[in-house]
């Protein structure tokens, strides 16, 4: 079955604004929904492409109160952050919305008020955890535990991280404060629910038989198989009053009587930052936001991780069906999780690659890391990055491959024929079936990416590239000029128009590329109507200079990675135990001074020793020590350190050393001094 729409609102999971983007958080739904929309856009659609940040909820204070600022500052610092961030990858949002904003509050609390008037709530009083030295109320991220369900000790209390499953705080297992750490209490308090329970019919037959009100709404078959089995599952276990309110400063205001301190649930009003977010667009665009909501011509497409299936494909749909009117999605094509390097990516374990870090680090290389994470897009199930594969995905195939032939095409026209595209003439078998690729290929791009197959789209798209290359190097024109200018000039022409046909098939993929190509070739649009045209480039226009498309990344460039990964593994480790318990009359015993270095020089077949002279105050003595891979002798003369002087003398080879200096040994094993902040007298007691 597949229904006409006229129009199409595309959404991408709200960010919390509590720090900044990964490569998981793109490969995971940014980056799909953008080729989605790309190739909507191309195609001529009326598409509105909806995202923000999310600036609600435990998420936001949690980090404030982590940072020690405010919840605005930080809200403030993330939206812009991860605003420019997306920008720069070539996201392409049509308004990159904020939950803060004034639009956004109204909205939410009509949303809440039209459900509370049509009576879709129930008031309810409950026993919730409580943190006694907080003086606050435990839900949601406030309280962790132990998951029920796979057992992962840092479960929060609305859920579960690690396998997506949905909680409520007191199904958590040794619950904890996440505030001050402390085992809550329970305490009284009263909240609205939504009973879900009572939609458990609808839904059913929505998600599962894909009807709505006895009409046909969506192909049940064209969800992805892991979104489809979360929700069953979600089902069948039973849905559930959810609570929509919390105990809590920051949020929207519950705009009803009775409901001083508490705030929507975050869950509730981030969803509907999609529709404030299409109102302010609207508004600037003179449109009108209810067409992208509330037609049935319209097809509603929510792109998420999968930690946020139950929301969008449950929660949301039950609060849109309830107020009336509007459409409910009609896909929500959820990613599975990106590894990193064998880990999980983690914000808190700082094990990620920093989006605005790669900007830095790897300056230009936007599409390479676009096409990377299409490649190995975890579509389906959990995928893995490294940086490894990251550099073979971009040598062997964006410069071998793509960068390579288009390469070849412009620069060989402007050898052969200043830069005029050249005339085709008689087309053999080869070009023929050229031709044909030319046409078919893009139109099963087309469909793969209508059926969110991203990963397989692209390497479809690649295949054009690849003809391209193949037909270069199986003709030679190189070698042909001499003998048959005009065979020549057929290659070059039917190049030129593979490469441009490429330009259309990969814009949604590698927008920044396409762009090149396009002004190469000078190509007026990128238009999809245009694509297959094998006289998509006119005889005896003039193409640009050409322009490297990519360039190989480096060994150093990877490993200078690598390492800072290594890094954070290093300063991950768990500091060394605490000794065994010591009497104060045992320190006592150690007779530490400040001393000064007068003399430093190498141990002879010493690669670790030092030499060296100690003005100890008490006298000047020799001290053999393990520093000399941290320090140059020459380096080190006339810095006061640290000495243990009555440390029983002993010989180390051949020298006898009179005492130890003491060193700090950092995680990764570099040694550092132990010096006085001042310029103190030799002999200087330390205690
Ligand atoms: N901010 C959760 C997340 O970032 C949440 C998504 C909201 S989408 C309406 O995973
Ligand atoms: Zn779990």
């Amino acid at each position: 079955m597949s229904k006409h729409y006229n129009r199409y609102t595309v959404t991408a999971a709200l960010p919390y604004a509590n720090g900044p983007l990964h490569i998981g958080h793109i490969a995971g739904a940014y980056l799909p929904a953008d080729i989605y929309v790309r190739s909507l856009r191309q195609k001529g659609k009326d598409v509105a492409f909806i995202c923000g940040s999310d600036e609600h909820g435990a998420a936001i204070t949690i980090r404030a109160q982590k940072e020690g600022i405010t919840p605005q500052d930080i809200i403030d610092k993330y939206n812009k952050q991860i605003g420019d961030t997306f920008e720069k990858f070539g996201i392409s949002f049509d308004l990159f919305h904020r939950t803060s904003s004034p639009i956004h509050h109204e909205t939410a609390q009509d949303f809440f008020k039209n459900l509370e008037e049509k009576g879709h709530f129930e008031l309810n009083e409950s026993e919730q955890y409580y943190d006694e030295e907080a003086k606050q109320f435990l839900a949601d991220r406030y309280i962790m535990g132990t998951c029920p369900n796979c057992g992962n000790d840092s479960a929060y209390g609305d859920q579960c991280e690690k396998c997506g499953t949905s909680l409520s705080p007191t199904e958590l297992i040794d619950p904890k404060s996440t505030i001050t750490g402390a085992t809550p209490t329970l305490k009284t308090t009263r909240h609205w629910y939504l009973p879900m329970n009572k939609h458990e019919d609808w839904v059913r037959e929505w998600i599962v038989e894909g009807t709505l009100d006895g009409r046909p709404h969506h192909d049940p078959k064209e969800w992805k198989n892991s979104v489809m089995g979360q929700c069953k599952s979600w089902i069948d276990q039973g849905l559930q009053p959810r609570a929509m309110t919390r105990d809590l400063d920051w949020g929207v205001k519950v705009p009803v009587e009775g409901a001083d301190g508490k705030v929507l649930y975050v869950w509730l009003d981030a969803p509907i930052g999609y529709i404030s977010a299409t109102k302010d667009w609207a508004a600037k665009e003179g449109k009108n936001w209810e067409d992208y909501w509330k037609k049935a011509d319209t097809k509603l497409v929510h792109f998420i991780g999968k930690d946020n299936i139950v929301f969008h494909c449950i929660i949301f749909p039950i609060i849109l069906k309830a107020h009336g009117d509007f459409i409910l999605p009609d896909n929500v094509p959820a990613n599975e999780f990106l590894n990193l390097e064998g880990a999980k990516l983690s914000t808190s374990r700082n094990w990620a690659v920093w989006l605005h870090e790669y900007l830095e680090d790897l300056p230009n290389r936007e599409d390479e890391l676009r096409y990377v994470l299409t490649s190995i897009a975890p579509e389906n199930k959990d995928s893995e990055f490294t940086w490894k594969d990251y550099q073979e995905r971009v040598n062997n195939e964006l410069v071998a491959i793509l960068g390579n032939f288009v390469n070849r095409a412009v620069v060989l026209t402007h050898k052969y024929f200043k830069g005029e595209v050249p005339v085709a003439g008689e087309f053999t078998e080869m070009e023929e079936g050229i031709i044909k690729e030319m046409k078919e290929l893009p139109l099963r791009v087309e469909k793969l990416i209508e059926q969110y197959k991203f990963k397989e789209a692209l390497i479809e798209a690649m295949k054009l590239a690849r003809l391209g290359n193949k037909y270069l190097a199986d003709t030679e024109p190189w070698k042909l000029f001499k003998q048959d200018p005009e065979l020549v000039k057929t290659i070059l022409n039917m190049a030129l128009q593979i490469a441009g046909n490429l330009a259309i098939t990969i814009d949604p993929f590698l927008p920044n590329t396409a762009k090149k190509i396009q002004n190469m070739l000078g190509m007026e649009s990128l238009d999809w109507n245009q694509v297959g045209n094998p006289e998509l480039i006119t005889a005896y226009d003039r193409l640009a200079p050409a322009e490297l498309l990519f360039s190989k990344v480096e060994d150093k460039t990877i490993e200078a990675q690598i390492e800072k990964l290594e890094k954070t593994k290093i300063a991950q480790q768990p500091v060394e135990p605490q000794k065994e318990e010591t009497s104060f009359d045992d320190f006592q015993k150690m007779d530490i001074r400040v001393g000064t270095i007068l003399e430093a020089e190498k141990v002879k077949k010493a690669k670790k020793l030092l030499k060296l002279t100690v003005d100890t105050g008490i006298d000047k003595r020799t001290i053999v020590s393990g520093i000399a891979e941290f320090f140059a002798p020459e380096d080190i003369i006339g810095k006061q350190v640290s000495v243990l002087v009555n440390l029983a003398p002993r010989k180390i080879r051949g020298v006898e050393s009179q005492g130890m200096i003491l060193m700090a040994e950092d995680k990764d094993g570099s040694l550092s001094f132990i010096s006085p902040t001042g310029q103190l007298s030799e002999g200087s007691i330390i205690r």
